[in-house]
């Protein structure tokens, strides 16, 4: 189907509306091709999906979670069936490579299978009680609308960590979709519709950040962010400022990998080429920060440097590119802008492709967001921006270090953020110091910090998170639960002994 040829808007109590706020493209990252036009939702489609929402709770929540699922089970086969087709569009849309691409659908299904499974898995505890004659149980209940507001950089997946946990528990969904990839917003509420939902209980409002900020003044029962830090703190005050409002919300990193002097080093060039590049370094777990101990640096860095000297970058459905374009002008602009600052800052650059040469970028594709890798050196104890801002791209810094294990761990945690990070050392003892004392949500040893799997809670901690919006920590947001007791006995008798005479 041909996304050019009209406006498409958004998905509003199982109707498609267009709405009345500018028209916005949908461009390829690759190649400047415009993909589709839409309309930027406004206070008023926010509004509607809200309301929508909010009528269809009543009835969604009284369905079983078995019948709930069903809806997803749809959606689960047709993300399986569709895999090549779906992940081309991603690629198409935010510029990952191709096994990137439907990597991201299969993300998708995989948090499609595992929240419609648990459909069929107990729910809540039983608990003892003091009292012989009364039971006690943990039960949860559906907290009602949620708001989902997700990335461009996985534009189906992320959707997916949010709405099919929440669904499946029983609540209805408003989901605004990333500015940059609208296309892959509306395909994924194509599938919904065909699903034949009922009306209301999933909306999608096409937009900005202004369509998110209103889906937050709302005061929607819970809001589900994952994204940039800026943004997540802000939804954290302002929901903090309402009452009942619940957020979790995810955001960025500047992750480290450290390399110690007891690494494999083929497994560490591999997990920092993968972690710092792949995605063209705009995962929120993209490392930028490689801690190597001075025994092993100089073998380390001539190897890593000539990959990234050669690894290729170029067009996104080619099967032999490593790394496609940025996203955008904009986002370029910055990238470019944390190379220049690393100059400025007085780092020993290693690798500058910043600038492609003219024959890297392929034909037909010089509208493209082009950057390669920048690699440098830099003195983990110095002060600089550039080893302490999320760049978001594929920007890295080598941090030299000697010492222990203590000191590594040190130079990691030395920075305000905390998503992932990863060691690589064949030291047991190293390990297990690492896996107590690095400050992040999601630790890897002797693997790359990127490919986390959707069972698993994903999201940080100090400002790179306060919540997992993700598989079974979802549910903790997007529900409440209830200590239910019940009496068996005729009397009343209470607990800690307490007299029930009046
Ligand atoms: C992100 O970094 O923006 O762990 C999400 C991974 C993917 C999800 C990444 N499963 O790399």
């Amino acid at each position: 189907m041909s996304h050019t040829d009209s406006v498409d808007g958004h998905y509003i109590a199982g109707e498609w509306v267009t709405g009345e706020g500018e028209e916005f493209n949908s461009e390829n990252p690759a190649t400047g091709e415009t993909l589709g036009r839409f309309t930027r939702g406004t206070d008023r489609e926010v509004t509607a999906a809200i309301d929508a929402a909010e009528a269809a709770f009543a009835e969604w929540r009284e369905l079983s979670y078995v019948d709930r699922a069903e809806y997803l089970w749809e959606i689960y086969h047709e993300l399986r069936e569709r895999t090549d087709e779906l992940g081309e569009i991603v690629t198409r849309e935010c510029g990952k490579e191709i096994s990137e691409g439907r990597a991201d659908v299969v993300e998708a299904a995989h948090m499609v299978e595992w929240a419609a499974g648990d459909a069929r898995h107990p729910k809540g505890d039983v608990v003892p009680s003091e009292i012989a004659a009364k039971d006690a149980y943990m039960r949860r209940k559906p907290r009602g609308v949620v708001g989902c507001i997700t990335p461009w950089n996985f534009p189906v997946a992320i959707p997916f960590w949010h709405m099919a946990v929440a669904l499946v528990e029983g609540n209805t969904v408003v989901w605004k979709p990333a500015e940059q990839t609208p296309l892959c917003g509306r395909i994924v509420a194509e599938l919904f519709d065909d699903t034949g939902i009922p009306n209301g209980v999933f909306n999608m409002v096409q937009g900005f950040g202004d369509a998110g900020s209103a889906i937050v003044d709302h005061a929607v029962d819970t809001v589900l962010f994952t994204g940039s830090v800026e943004v997540g703190h802000e939804i954290a005050r302002e929901v903090a400022a309402q009452s009942g409002t619940r957020a979790a919300c995810e955001m960025g990193g500047k992750n480290n990998i450290v390399i110690t002097a007891n690494a494999d080093l083929e497994t560490a060039v591999r997990s920092a080429v993968l972690s710092s590049f792949k995605t063209t370094g705009q995962r929120c777990v993209s490392s930028e920060r490689l801690v190597v101990h001075e025994d092993v640096y100089e073998e380390f860095k001539s190897r890593f440097v000539e990959m990234a000297r050669s690894v290729s970058v170029g067009d996104p459905l080619d099967e032999g590119t490593f790394m496609g374009p940025l996203i955008e002008a904009e986002h370029r602009e910055k990238v470019v802008g944390y190379n220049d600052l690393a100059r400025e800052e007085g780092v020993d650059v290693l690798v500058d492709r910043t600038d492609l040469d003219s024959e890297e970028v392929p034909e037909g594709h010089e509208a493209g967001h082009w950057v390669g890798p920048f690699v440098y050196e830099a003195d983990p104890d110095a002060d600089l921006r550039c080893t302490s801002e999320e760049v978001f791209g594929p920007h890295v810094a080598l941090l030299p270090y000697s010492g222990g294990i203590e000191r590594a761990v040190e130079i990691h945690n030395d920075t305000d953020y905390g998503l992932a990070g990863a060691i690589i050392s064949e030291d047991y003892r190293e390990i297990n110091y690492y896996r107590d004392h690095a400050e992040v949500g999601l630790a890897y040893g002797n693997l790359p910090c990127i490919g986390a799997e959707v069972q698993l809670p994903f999201g940080g901690v100090k400002k790179s998170g306060n919540g997992y919006p993700s598989a079974r920590e979802v549910i903790e947001a997007v529900t409440d639960r209830t200590a239910w007791t019940l009496n068996n006995a005729e009397g009343i008798e209470l607990a800690q002994g307490l007299s029930a005479e009046i």
